[in-house]
């Protein structure tokens, strides 16, 4: 299955926190990392007073189900020092599944497609410079 994979960083070494997220998810046995597209800077949209981010969007390929692929996102984010604390607010690195499959999931902590993604530059534009048709496969 192909997935997307969102990637942030507005604390700390932003790009070193990318790249680090990079290797470990290249490491991990269950993903393969098809495409990264540009790291690109972008304005804080919600939360409090904040840094500038670095985002980007990663196209892999994996067996794992969603529900995997969430816990070791969120060990990756462990392992980078995320703390979470304001919602929306600074953080070292966000990993967030985008898109996985053509599968629609509504769980308590996991929703596919992420909710807010069309209407999230930092977001889109990363994402059409990899996949430009993927508008219309969703
Ligand atoms: N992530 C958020 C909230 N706001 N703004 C930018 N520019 N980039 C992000 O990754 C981001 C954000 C919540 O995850
Ligand atoms: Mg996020
Ligand atoms: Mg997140």
């Amino acid at each position: 299955m192909y997935a997307y994979i969102g990637i942030g960083s507005n604390l700390g070494n932003r790009l070193e926190n990318i790249n680090k997220a990079i290797e470990l998810l290249r490491k991990n046995h269950g993903i393969k990392i098809k495409k990264v597209s540009s790291i690109i800077e972008t304005k804080p949209v919600g939360g409090p007073t904040q840094e500038n981010f670095l985002n980007g969007v990663i196209k892999i390929k994996t067996d794992l189900e969603p529900m995997s692929l969430l816990l070791i996102l969120q060990n990756i984010e462990k392992k980078l020092g995320r703390v979470r604390m304001i919602k929306n607010g600074p953080r070292s690195i966000d990993l967030d599944i985008l898109l996985y499959d053509n599968q629609k999931i509504n769980a308590p902590g996991l929703k596919i497609p992420h909710p807010r993604m069309l209407e999230r530059e930092f977001v889109m534009k990363p994402l059409l410079e990899i996949e430009s048709d993927i508008l219309s496969k969703i």
